[in-house]
């Protein structure tokens, strides 16, 4: 190791291209992880293809309240689509197995 600053203190100056995990992912993009939706609130275009990535450990699906989108159960590691409702509004959803996890998609 080279001489640094030592760890991070109280100023936090962030540089502004950071690394995706703190940053929104791009609108299209969802993950899981621990047990909870990344994010859990976000807007698509309506009738868009969302991508769903189960960064979690074990089984979660993404599907609707009404059950009008539902990408089946996404193994640990996947991905699956849903297309989000033609219609603009807002959308909740959950996880089927585990019904505390919860969203709203907004098709805007
Ligand atoms: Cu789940």
């Amino acid at each position: 190791m080279t001489s640094g600053p030592g760890p991070t203190g109280s100023v936090s100056a962030t540089p502004a291209a950071s690394p995706s995990s703190a940053t929104a992912p791009a609108p299209g993009a969802v993950a899981i992880r621990d047990f909870a939706f990344e994010p859990a609130d976000f807007t698509v275009r309506p009738g868009a293809v969302v991508t769903v990535r189960n960064a979690d450990t074990v089984d979660h699906t993404l599907t609707a309240q009404d059950r009008s989108f539902d990408t089946g159960t996404i193994a640990p590691g996947a991905s699956a689509t849903f297309t989000a409702p033609a219609r603009p509004g807002a959308s909740s959803y959950l996880c089927t197995l585990h019904h505390f996890m919860r969203g709203i998609l907004t098709a805007s």
